[in-house]
């Protein structure tokens, strides 16, 4: 599907959303920038057409959760209910909801904090009460040379025993930017983790530009991979019998995954991805696809040009949603809880520039019918389901919060 896209108009489309094209020049790097983005978009898969802002959700109240915290990135839950979550600044706090208790856990791996970079994703594993581990995705490396690592300790009190690299890519990038890095348990017990492209130009590996490195097969960059437990390609994996091809893809050309979710109504793997300068994409995964990047792309360069003609190419996936302006997503929660029953089967995707959760309204097929934002009105870094059913948020900045939604 070849889509014309001209500044100030919009383009109806089926399965695809995109707002109005920001024809204002060069923009900010969205994710150092902290202004609110002039949020545009439609809504898809019906050929629906509107412009503006997304409505927005009224009817419910932020209630915090822990504040005073240091740009918050990955969080989840112990069995006895107590969060677990990183700070990009290489500290897992363990924090007790019924006490306010916040213990700091020790035996971290090494953490390279540069930029996008540090101490980000964390997940149990699903059979953590018997194993007790602990899985993080982390960068290391130096400023000139780092990427990010998957890693795993066994949680014995406060304290990570064992902690070790599981999994580590095959490129060294420079700087600090696209990192990637979420991780998602498949019920299968395999995991997917995201590696972002590297970086914008003129980030580059060996005068290539690391952009450039996404479609090809034997780099991890711009991929997600899957995983079994010890960071080991899964035999089943779509790509392990293609020579050239590294065993660990499982998709293909991605810019910077930093939300990942999986329905397991429909059995849909979804995922959130930042575009440049408009395009950021909400991507239903399937296994050995090719989303695009860089070849096509919503997205334009920060400095303006196009990166590449083309919106949509034969053989590759478009977005189910794709966001002009970009709030910069980051988080991805799949709603299956019991707290709000009329956001039961949808998607909230929390937003960095947006300083936003967008709401993906999902139809008994997977279709994104309609969106909606709860304005936040500060970055937003993840979105969670708590164990017990509420929506909880990570806001990205010194003297974050956790909080959680609570429906009036
Ligand atoms: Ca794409």
């Amino acid at each position: 599907m070849k889509v014309q896209t001209v500044c100030g108009s919009l383009a109806a489309l089926s399965l695809v959303a995109i707002g109005a094209i920001a024809c204002t020049g060069a923009a900010q790097a969205k994710d150092e920038g902290s202004v609110v983005a002039n949020v545009a978009e439609q809504v898809p898969s019906q050929k629906v057409t509107t412009q503006g802002p997304p409505p927005e959700e009224t009817g419910w109240k932020e209630e915090v959760v822990v504040s005073g915290l240091d740009t918050p990135w990955g969080m989840t839950w112990l069995p006895d209910g107590r969060l677990i979550f990183t700070e990009k600044a290489g500290r897992i706090t363990i924090f007790d909801p019924k006490s306010g208790e916040k213990v700091n856990v020790t035996g971290l791996p090494e953490v390279l904090v540069n930029g996008q970079g540090g101490l980000m994703d964390i997940s149990l594993h699903p059979k953590f009460k018997e194993n007790g581990y602990v899985y993080m995705t982390v960068a290391q490396g130096t400023a000139r040379e780092n990427h990010t690592v998957l890693a795993r300790g066994k949680l014995v009190g406060d304290k990570l025993e064992g902690t070790t690299v599981l999994f580590r890519p095959n490129f060294k990038k420079q700087g600090g930017q696209h990192f990637g890095s979420r991780i998602l348990w498949l019920p299968d017990g395999t995991l997917l983790f995201s590696l972002g492209d590297g970086g914008n130009p003129p980030s580059a590996i060996n005068g290539k530009l690391t952009r450039h490195y996404v479609q090809d097969m034997d780099s991890h960059l711009g991929k997600l991979l899957r995983l079994d437990e010890n960071g080991k390609a899964p035999k089943d994996n779509p790509f392990v019998n293609q020579s050239g091809a590294l065993p660990e893809i499982f998709s293909v050309g991605h810019r910077n995954i930093q939300g990942l979710a999986y329905d397991p109504n429909l059995k849909m793997i979804w995922a959130n991805e930042h575009g440049a300068n408009g395009g950021d994409e909400v991507n239903q995964i399937q296994k050995g696809k090719n989303y695009g990047w860089p070849l096509a792309t919503f997205s334009r360069e920060y400095s303006g040009p196009i990166i590449t003609e083309n919106t949509s190419l034969p053989g590759y996936e478009d977005p189910k949603v794709a966001w002009t302006p970009c709030p910069a997503p980051c988080g991805l929660a799949y709603y299956n809880g019991n707290k709000y029953p009329q956001f039961k089967g949808d998607l909230f995707s929390g937003g960095l520039a947006g300083q936003d959760i967008r709401r993906l309204d999902l139809d008994s097929k997977g279709n994104v019918t309609r969106l909606t934002r709860f304005n936040i009105k500060s970055r937003v870094r993840n979105v969670a389901v708590g164990p017990d059913g509420y929506i909880y948020f990570a806001t990205d900045e010194r003297g974050a919060r956790i909080s959680r939604i609570i429906l009036d």
